[in-house]
């Protein structure tokens, strides 16, 4: 075999990390004792019946024991804190009764799930009003990937996400199920939700900490827990990685510098793996790799770091070797063609603090921006026009699609971004080429996601539509999904 390839660099443009953002809070451990990390439960159906399935996501408020002391109040999906993880599978029909039982209004978004808008995807026109509930069916049609589910109501999502609402979603499907990966949920398959938060007496404050460039916390935690300890009892671990703060960025390695594998990145699986010892997700985006503990001893202890701060550690176990050697080739991703006639979609992302903008414009829910067809492939390119204050890094992501990543200032996209995403972080002066098509339709948001630049209204709509099928769409306004009227 040949002499594999190894990265060791972030790719993204160092001068504009956050942490030389005016507002950066670094990252800090408390001095908490360690405790095993929080692995989410899987969702039980409600019912399957043939290839139907049916589930309930209920929002709700609970508490959680993250520090010492008094318990932290929290928001959840059927969890006190995040919430379980859902498992879907290809080619399945899910009807999924959505409960909200927060005081104030809310929307559950399937972020990287293709499924048509504005009410199914669950962006800000299908709001589920306090104590009230809204059901939604779809059949699942996409690959194998890490998805989640988190509100998106206007302009409240960074602090609904803030206090606690995020959930891993696992899609499977025939192709994944044939790799030489590891799928046992919890044991050598785990989610890795990664966030950051201050406490305030233990407490959420998220006025307190509120940074309209995007909420930055103290203390960073992963699926929700401080100091977490996860047993390897396989020699290979596969990590379902996802960005899920507000803003921060995570710039991952092992404090020895263990090598790792990159498998999958926001939509499915990659067409080879990728070979790092350090990886950089901006808000949203999603890595699966896997990590070989084979060359550790039971009872080593190797710690995931983001810059100089441990997120969290593995604690080696016995488990029996794994010679597992992985494909050169995963799966085969589509060659989208760009459909003749049509001009480049260029939009822009410009401005920081309350000064952002996407296409010069603020976000207007009755708005509809662009229109694309379905089945046409079309490709963007996405500028990042911030230069301000040496700039910052915007992610910018499409509802309803996945997309292919071009170029990045007509340069090849990263080693790790040659499979599908849905997110994509765009250096200051930068403008990332990427095709896009939607297969299902919808009027679809797409926007930076520093949830505040999105609350702020970084954000547009997109409708994509079916000439033969045309629909009419009633765009709620801010004010409507807020103030429902009352009967
Ligand atoms: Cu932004």
């Amino acid at each position: 075999m040949a002499e594999q390839k190894v990265y060791s660099d972030y790719f993204f443009d160092e001068p504009v990390f956050d942490l030389h953002d005016g507002g950066y809070v670094p990252l800090s451990l408390p001095d908490v004792p360690e405790k095993p990390l929080t692995i989410p439960a899987v969702l039980q159906p409600d019912r399957v019946e043939g290839n139907d399935v049916w589930y309930t996501v209920t929002a709700r408020a609970g508490e959680t024991q993250i520090l010492p002391g008094v318990k932290t109040k929290t928001w959840g999906y059927n969890a006190d804190l995040l919430g379980t993880t859902i498992v879907l599978k290809d080619g399945v029909h899910y009807h999924v009764h959505i409960e909200n039982q927060l005081p104030e209004v809310t929307t559950l978004h399937w972020h990287g799930l293709n499924v048509p808008g504005p009410i199914t995807d669950g962006g800000p026109h299908a709001p589920v009003y306090p104590g009230k509930s809204r059901d939604i069916d779809f059949t699942l049609d996409q690959p194998a990937q890490t998805d989640w589910i988190h509100p998106h109501p206007c302009p409240n999502t960074a602090r609904q996400v803030w206090n606690g609402l995020a959930a891993a979603v696992v899609v499977q499907d025939e192709i994944e199920s044939q790799l030489p990966f590891p799928r046992n949920y919890g044991v050598d398959d785990i989610p890795v939700i990664l966030q950051d938060r201050t406490y305030h007496e233990n407490q959420l404050d998220y006025e307190a900490d509120y940074d309209v460039d995007g909420t930055l916390g103290k203390y960073p935690l992963v699926n929700g827990t401080i100091n977490g300890v996860f047993q390897v009892t396989t020699q290979r671990v596969r990590l379902r990685i996802l960005n899920g703060a507000d803003r921060r960025e995570f710039r991952l390695h092992f404090g020895d510098q263990h090598q790792f594998t990159q498998i999958g990145s926001d939509g499915g699986i990659l067409p080879a793996p990728v070979h790092l010892t350090k990886l950089m997700l901006t808000a949203a985006e999603r890595a699966e790799v896997i990590v070989d503990f084979g060359e550790y001893k039971p009872g080593d202890r190797v710690q995931l770091f983001s810059d100089d701060v441990p997120l969290m550690t593995f604690e080696i176990g016995t488990f029996a070797p794994d010679d597992t050697v992985l494909p050169e080739h995963l799966v085969d991703i589509a060659d989208w063609q760009p459909t003749s006639g049509l001009a480049i979609e260029k939009t822009v992302m410009s401005g920081m603090d309350d000064e952002v903008r996407l296409d010069g414009k603020l976000f207007d829910m009755q708005r509809i921006d662009r229109k694309q067809k379905l089945g046409d492939v079309v490709d963007w390119e996405v500028t990042n026009t911030n230069e301000m204050d040496g700039g910052m890094i915007h992610p910018f992501h499409m509802h309803g699609c996945h997309f292919l990543v071009l170029s990045r200032n007509g340069q090849a996209p990263y080693p790790n971004e040659h499979g599908f995403k849905d997110v994509v972080g765009v250096n200051a002066g930068e403008t990332v080429k990427i095709r896009v098509l939607f297969d299902v339709p919808g009027v679809f948001m797409y926007h930076c996601h520093i949830l505040e630049h999105e609350d702020t209204g970084m954000m547009a709509q997109i409708e994509a539509y079916d000439p033969d099928h045309p629909q009419t769409y009633h765009l709620l306004s801010m004010d409507e999904m807020n103030h429902p009227h009352q009967a």
